[in-house]
Parts: C-alpha cells; sequence; structure tokens
C-alpha cells in the first residue's frame, strides 16, 4: 500500500507537465480585467490565483477538491460511533484529490501521533507571555519560535534541488500541522484553566479526540472540534489568510514564517475574529435586555442602532460568497440536533431571521446572508469554551489544513515570487481621462 506521501509524489508529478504547458503554450491567454475599483477596493473578485485544494462558487459555497461540505462529511471515514470523519482524512483528501481508504488511516492516524512531540522552549515562549494577551499573538508566536524546526531550510541550505522543494515542505507541513491542536490546548489552558496541568497528547486518540483530551473536554466535543476544523479547513486562495501564507511563501520563507503570518492576517476583525465579535455583539444584546429574550422588534432595533452607528453586523456580509454559506448551514444542523433549546442557539436563529431583510434595506453589503462566523461562537460556548477570545485559534488550527496543502503544492508546482505592479493616484486619473 503507497503511503500519502508515495501518492502525493505520483499526483505532483502528473500535475507538474499541466502547469507547464498552461505557462508555456498559453500563457497569453487573458483571463481576467482590472478595473481601478477593483484595484483600489482589495482586489476584489480579479482572477489572479490558482489553487486546486478547493474552489469556492459565490451561490453554491465551498467545494473542498470537488466535493461539497455536505459530502466531505458524509465520505470522509470516520472513528467508530462518531459522527464527524477524521481531520487526517481532510489532509489526505486536500493533499491528493483522493478520499483516503480504512487502510489509508491506519498510516495517516500513526504519522500524526508520531509527530506530536513539541520542544520545551515553546512551552516556554507561551508561559512568558502576559495573561492578558490575545490568544491570536500568542499562537504566532509559538508558530514562529519552531521555525527553527524546518526541514525545508536544511535542504534549502544544502542547495537541494527545486524540484525537490515539496518533499522537505511535506515534512514541515505535517510536523506543524499535527502540533497546531495542542499548542492551541495550552495556550487555553494557560490563559483561562491554568489549574488544568499541562497534559500530554494521548497517542490513540486522533486530531479532534486528543485536542478535546487536551482542553480537558468531554465528549461529544471531539466531534464538535472535529467538525470546526473541517468547515474551517480552506476557503480558496484569495481570502486574507490563505493569501498571506501563499505570499509570505512566495519568497521560500518556510511554512512557519508562512503560517504565523497567516494567522496574524485570521486575526483581524473582518476576517477570522469576526466569530468572537458575534457573541460580544450578542452578550450586548443580552445586556441591553436584563437577561430576558428579545423580542423580534427589539432585535430589528438592536440591529439598526448598530448599523446607524456605522458598525457592521458581524457574522454576515461576504467578499464572494452571495448566499447562506454552507459552513454556517452544517453548523446549525449540529445545533438543531444536539442543543436546540439553547437559548444562545435560539438568538442566533432569531437574527438569522431578522438580518438579512435589514441589510437588504440598509443597501451596502452585497450579501444579506450570514457567514461561517456567525454561528461557530454558540457551539463552542454550548460546551462551556465561553472564552471568546480563543475562537480564532479553533479557526486557526483548522485554516493550517488548507493553507499547508496549498503550501506543498506551491512548492511541488514551483509557484513563483509574487510581485504585482502599483500605479499611482495620478496614472489612475489620467487613465479615467481626468488628468
Ligand atoms: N454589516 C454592515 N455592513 C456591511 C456588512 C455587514 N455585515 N457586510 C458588508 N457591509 C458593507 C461594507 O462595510 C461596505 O460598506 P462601505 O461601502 O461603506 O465600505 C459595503 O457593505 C459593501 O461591502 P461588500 O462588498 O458587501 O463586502 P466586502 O467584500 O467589502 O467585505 C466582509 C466582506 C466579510 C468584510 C463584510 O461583509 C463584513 O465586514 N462582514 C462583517 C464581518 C464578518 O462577518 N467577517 C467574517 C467574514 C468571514 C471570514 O472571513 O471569516
Amino acid at each position: 500500500m503507497a503511503t500519502l506521501k508515495e501518492t502525493l509524489f505520483e499526483k505532483i508529478e502528473a500535475h507538474r507537465p499541466r502547469t507547464t504547458r498552461l505557462v508555456k503554450e498559453f500563457g497569453n491567454t487573458v483571463i481576467d480585467q482590472v478595473t481601478i475599483a477593483q484595484a483600489i477596493g482589495g482586489m476584489r473578485g480579479i482572477k489572479s490565483l490558482v489553487t486546486d485544494i478547493s474552489y469556492l462558487d459565490p451561490m453554491e459555497g465551498i467545494r473542498y477538491r470537488g466535493y461539497t461540505l455536505p459530502e466531505v462529511f458524509e465520505k470522509l471515514p470516520k472513528p467508530e460511533g462518531a459522527e464527524m470523519p477524521y481531520v487526517e482524512g481532510l489532509w489526505y483528501l486536500l493533499l491528493t484529490g483522493d478520499l483516503p481508504k480504512e487502510e489509508d488511516m491506519d498510516e495517516l492516524l500513526t504519522d500524526f501521533a508520531n509527530r506530536r512531540t513539541i520542544p520545551r522552549y515553546v512551552w516556554d515562549v507561551i508561559d512568558s507571555f502576559p495573561s492578558e494577551s490575545h490568544p491570536m499573538a500568542i499562537l504566532s508566536a509559538a508558530v514562529m519560535v519552531l521555525q527553527r524546526e524546518s526541514r525545508f531550510n536544511i535542504e534549502y541550505r544544502k542547495g537541494v534541488s527545486k524540484m525537490e522543494y515539496w518533499d522537505s515542505t511535506y515534512e514541515d507541513a505535517t510536523n506543524l500541522l499535527a502540533k497546531m491542536p495542542l499548542i492551541g490546548a495550552y495556550i487555553y489552558n494557560k490563559l483561562y484553566h491554568p489549574e488544568n496541568s499541562h497534559r500530554y497528547p494521548d497517542p490513540s486518540l486522533d486530531f479532534g479526540a486528543n485536542f478535546a483530551y487536551m482542553m480537558g473536554k468531554e465528549k461529544p466535543y471531539d466531534d464538535v472540534a472535529r467538525m470546526y476544523f473541517i468547515v474551517h479547513a480552506d476557503h480558496e486562495s484569495g481570502n486574507v489568510s490563505a493569501h498571506t501564507g501563499h505570499l509570505v511563501a512566495s519568497a521560500l520563507s518556510d511554512i512557519y514564517y508562512a503560517s504565523s503570518a497567516m494567522i496574524n492576517g485570521l486575526a483581524g476583525p473582518l476576517h477570522g475574529l469576526a466569530n468572537q465579535e458575534v457573541l460580544r455583539w450578542l452578550q450586548g444584546l443580552q445586556e441591553q435586555m436584563g437577561g430576558k429574550v428579545p423580542s423580534t422588534e427589539e432585535m430589528k432595533d438592536y440591529v439598526w442602532k448598530t448599523l446607524n452607528n456605522g458598525q457592521v453586523i458581524p457574522g454576515y456580509g461576504h467578499a464572494v460568497l452571495r448566499k447562506t454559506d454552507p459552513r454556517y448551514a452544517i453548523q446549525r444542523e449540529f445545533c438543531l440536533k444536539h442543543m436546540p433549546d439553547d437559548p444562545l442557539f435560539k438568538l442566533v436563529s432569531k437574527l438569522y431571521e431578522v438580518v438579512p431583510d435589514i441589510l437588504r434595506e440598509h443597501g451596502k453589503a452585497k450579501n444579506p446572508w450570514p457567514n461561517v462566523d456567525a454561528h461557530s461562537g454558540v457551539v463552542q460556548w454550548y460546551y462551556g469554551v465561553t472564552e471568546y477570545d480563543f475562537y480564532t485559534v479553533l479557526f486557526a488550527i483548522g485554516r493550517s489544513i488548507g493553507v499547508l496543502s496549498n503550501l506543498v503544492w506551491d512548492r511541488a508546482l514551483g509557484y513563483a515570487l509574487e510581485r504585482p505592479k502599483s500605479l499611482t493616484t495620478d496614472m489612475l486619473e489620467e487613465m479615467a481621462g481626468i488628468k
């Protein structure tokens, strides 16, 4: 039976000629045009990145390697008795495009468990942070300090051929991914539950179950963790976190530099931090109501008040999506099954009834529907992770799966240093014919 790495190498060898041919024979084929509004407006929608790991259709939502999210959840292998699939299986799918078979899982699970050793200096760095630090800042630093472990840098200094870059990048990527849940759980315990003594991983547990164990959480938090990591894994290449990772790695910076940068991008309130913003904002509403469940009218007033203050409604809108995010829908389905009467879930459901109409009436947001962040905090809260500053760390662990698999393929296909061209405002005014 071929290992994941052997299967990946076969895929890489089969893929390379396609990319080479496209550049050599069809390099001048036009795929998009750029307007002034796009150049000033965050390059929104410009088709200029390539990835085969996932594709985001504005109406349908994300597909991982051609599979919709419901298909991913249905088709990936699951631990015995679990509702949600192995995260390790998603890693296999994103890297190879193939669904892992049961026999592939044994090798994968052992490989991941063997890579969970964390050098002592990582704990020391985490411990040295002030307890008021944001967990995303700590996570970024913890990943950064691991940079000295990079295999890629050792191979690069030895002068290894470009064609081999993917190999050490694969090793670095798998090493880091296997460690991410441990680092996340340690940060959680340090900041919020120092009474939890340091816990070593249990090698018999998979990615999601070991994370739950290290967080000190009972079942079904293992399934919550698997679901959470899988829904957040990838959203093609143009979002801030994925793009930052790709950009930094394009300078041949190793995956530790790239991942730390990706985490920093995810930490912004317009991106990954929106999940904690949703909870903070909802608690503002609850406080205003003095604990009473708001009526539909009271909720509408609160939404309008937020908009009239010039703020955004967190968890709503999207740069690409134009319908309810399937990542929202999957979490909602989970809640309907496991916590239908939870007051916070009810509040979130009520929001879903009022916000889209208001955003349409408000007339600015191109997408009035909820995104992934509108729902993720509620699930965590229900299972006792009420420290909402931590939610983006969970997002970052999940997002690492997609970003790291992209970085392996970036190296495999020799993607170039990113270097778009800038213009001045004078130049734009000349092009517009007003100067
Ligand atoms: N509430 C109020 N106004 C909103 C809005 C919302 N939820 N979503 C968009 N708008 C506004 C924008 O601020 C913008 O206003 P200006 O013209 O005054 O600048 C206008 O509508 C047009 O924006 P858009 O083209 O629809 O959306 P963008 O691509 O510029 O931004 C996003 C996308 C996600 C940043 C935006 O919808 C937003 O701020 N949402 C709230 C924060 C959030 O949930 N972020 C998480 C996204 C998912 C993720 O990456 O994790």
